[in-house]
């Protein structure tokens, strides 16, 4: 992945409000939609948030709309849900939108992309799963996998693996590895493994019913197969990708944004797929030991069970991870991504 260069400014400590204060703030907000919907404000999903207009869509097949935003919501992403009203063009301020959002509907779930400089920055909202592209042409690293699961365990989201590119899977050996990898991975509460070719189509039958009805973020490296996925699942995605130039007036759409897709166009079902072409990989480094443990599923319960409560689940006598690897219960490959990512985690807190 290409690295972007920011300034080298950290970025400005928020201060933390009190429990009291986020109550309030809370409280007022409600109060806010509650106004909102007896004003007929109109709910609408964020499409795109393109910098100095918001693409978003009433209901799955009304025409896209692009919007203002009241400055003090925080940032606007794709998926979210938010509450808009038309408004007149003597109000517009420089701008041509005549819809302007004023409020940004509660989050169930928030993906964000951490940077040390600028803090954390939503990039989607609302989302049920993430969908990981891998494949073994470059093979996949374990590690990066593990990331990405953590990521999604600590959004509170279901992974879904696609191992793409079986068309050209044929050497014996690394059959056998990924069918291990597979295997291990299937394992994990939370995480299902699909494999197939979007060259061939094969397997995107299975991918796609793993998507109706279905909330979903998709990632992985480049050159695993994104762009080709998409346009095999979106069967409009020209259309689509037209209608949001459209709306918003800047001509042909940036794929730098995240940007929600409706993944069948006969809406017979409501799911969507958001693409975040700035996001290809998670760090871990700046999580929690905590989170990090909670983002191995098949691990985590059976921390706290070790004979010693400071237990490194190194060479201590009586580790409950240790036994369970014994017992088949947790494969080595992970154990030692565990581990190393804990140590990482760990370094980073001192
Ligand atoms: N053999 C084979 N090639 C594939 C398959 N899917 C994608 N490819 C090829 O893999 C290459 C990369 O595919 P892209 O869809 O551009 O990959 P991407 O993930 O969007 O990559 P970035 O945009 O760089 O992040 C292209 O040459 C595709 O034609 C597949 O199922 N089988
Ligand atoms: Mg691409
Ligand atoms: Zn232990």
């Amino acid at each position: 992945m290409a690295k972007k260069h920011f300034s080298r400014r950290p970025a400005k400590k928020q201060r933390a409000l009190s429990k009291k204060q986020r109550t309030t703030v809370d409280d007022n907000r409600q109060k806010r939609i509650q106004q909102l919907r007896a004003q007929d404000a109109l709910e609408a999903t964020v499409i795109s948030h393109m910098g100095y207009t918001v693409v978003v869509q009433v209901g799955t097949e009304m025409p896209l709309l692009a919007c203002d935003w009241r400055q003090n919501l925080g940032n606007i992403c794709a998926g979210d849900r938010v509450l808009i009203i038309e408004h007149g063009d003597n109000n517009a301020g420089d701008s041509d939108n005549t819809y302007r959002i004023e409020a940004v509907l509660p989050r169930a779930t928030v993906i964000e992309k951490q940077n040390v400089y600028r803090g954390s920055k939503p990039f989607a909202a609302n989302i049920d799963q993430l969908l990981i592209i891998i494949t073994h042409a470059p093979m996949f690293q374990a590690s990066l996998l593990d990331r990405y699961l953590i990521m999604a365990q600590n959004v509170g989201i279901d992974a879904l693996i696609f191992f793409n590119k079986t068309d050209i899977l044929h050497d014996k050996g690394t059959i056998d590895h990924v069918q291990r990898l597979q295997h291990i991975y299937e394992a994990i509460p939370q995480v299902r493994w699909v494999r197939g070719s979007v060259k061939t189509a094969h397997g995107l039958d299975a991918l796609h019913a793993q998507l109706a009805e279905r909330n979903t973020v998709i990632t992985g490296q480049s050159g695993v197969g994104k762009s080709s996925l998409i346009n095999a699942l979106v069967p409009d995605i020209d259309v689509q990708t037209m209608s949001i130039s459209t709306a918003s007036g800047l001509g042909r759409h940036s794929t730098t944004n995240s940007t929600l897709y409706r993944l069948d166009p006969h809406r017979m079902h409501r799911g969507t797929l958001i693409d975040t072409p700035g996001v290809r990989s998670f760090d871990t480094y700046h999580l929690t030991p905590v989170a990090i443990e909670r983002g191995f599923a098949e691990i985590a319960p059976f921390l706290g069970s070790c004979r010693f409560s400071d237990c490194s689940h190194s060479h201590e006598k009586g580790c409950a991870i240790k036994n369970a690897i014994t017992a088949g219960e947790i494969s080595q490959l992970r154990y030692q991504s565990f581990l190393q990512t804990l140590k990482e985690s760990q370094q980073h807190e001192r």
